[in-house]
């Protein structure tokens, strides 16, 4: 222990008679080495009402890092209006690799004597309101990595949505990236294909109020369960067709 970096943004901080230091670089480095696509920084002051699981779960963070594992353009080429099993395996392992960058990068800032907390890919702690801890999407917004589009999703500039994500709760005061603004325009794709007409088409700078204003929020909610979630193939609510259909996560020059 005790490496001193002497750059700018250097972070310092005594742990035990060691001093230890991190930058919001050295973690981004990390992330993309240990298998993330995209890794950005978060002010948690940015997403200050955002609810979460428990409530209050934000409080004693300052910010957060927020991965995406991009899923192969390939897995899109097979769906046409419902999920495959080759992209359930996707999802599935998507999931293990993000979870794994995080439990790893929290190791890493626990390390240098900062707090860190690692939420999970894909669980699902409120079946009643349909609530992970908090939203890996809002989260990402806040981070930089993309906005919101008509579908809800997290959608990039490099990847569209076909991207998965998770979020590391920190008071590492780690540099915030700057804020992407809406590019979805007059785009209407994902309102026109989903299987379930759940889409209203709103369109905001920002985010929605809540849910029901972008999604007939039931309607997806049911077509995900108790349809492709019943498919003995399928066994999760995993859908796809929104993804797919974003301009912006179709390989360039398609
Ligand atoms: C529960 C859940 C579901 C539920 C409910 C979906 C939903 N829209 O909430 C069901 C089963 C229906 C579902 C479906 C899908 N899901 Co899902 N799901 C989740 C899960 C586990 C929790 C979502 C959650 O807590 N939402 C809470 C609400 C309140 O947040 P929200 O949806 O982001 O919307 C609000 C905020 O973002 C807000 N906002 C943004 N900034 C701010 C700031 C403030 C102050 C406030 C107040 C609000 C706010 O605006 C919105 C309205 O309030 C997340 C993983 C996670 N922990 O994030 C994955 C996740 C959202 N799902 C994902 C995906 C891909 C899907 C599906 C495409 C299915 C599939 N895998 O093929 C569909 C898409 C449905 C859709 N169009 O939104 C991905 C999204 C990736 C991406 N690129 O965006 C996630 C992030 C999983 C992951 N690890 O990548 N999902
Ligand atoms: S996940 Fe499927 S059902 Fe839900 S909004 Fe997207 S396309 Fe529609
Ligand atoms: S399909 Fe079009 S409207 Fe829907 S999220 Fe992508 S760019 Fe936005």
């Amino acid at each position: 222990m005790g490496v001193k970096c002497l750059c700018d943004q250097g972070l310092e901080k005594m742990k035990g008679s060691d001093t230890v230091t991190i930058n919001a670089l050295m973690i981004k480095r990390k992330a993309i080495e240990l298998g993330a696509d995209l890794v950005g920084i978060a002010d948690l002051t940015r997403v200050e009402g955002l609810p979460t699981v428990p409530q209050g779960l934000l409080e004693t963070y300052t910010h957060a890092v927020v991965i995406a594992v991009a899923i192969s353009p390939d897995i899109f080429e097979q769906i046409v209006n419902e999920p495959t099993p080759l992209y359930l395996h996707h999802y599935l392992a998507a999931n293990i690799l993000l979870d794994d960058i995080n439990l790893r990068l929290q190791r890493e800032i626990i390390g240098n004597g900062f707090r860190a907390l690692a939420i999970p890919a894909s669980q699902v702690v409120d079946k009643v309101n349909w609530m992970g801890h908090i939203s890996h999407k809002a989260m990402a917004k806040a981070a930089g990595l993309g906005w919101q589009g008509k579908s809800l999703l997290l959608v990039t500039p490099g990847y569209g949505p076909r991207v998965r994500l998770a979020t590391l709760l920190t008071d590492a005061p780690f540099e915030p990236d700057p804020i992407l603004t809406n590019r979805c325009g007059k785009c209407k794709n994902c309102q026109e294909a989903c299987p379930a007409s759940a889409i209203k088409g709103g369109s905001w700078e920002d985010h929605p109020q809540t849910r029901e204003e972008a999604l007939h929020f039931s309607r997806c909610v049911e077509k995900v369960n108790e349809d492709f979630a019943k498919r003995p193939e399928i066994g999760k609510p995993i859908c796809g067709v929104c993804i797919k259909v974003c301009p912006w996560g179709k390989p360039k020059g398609k």
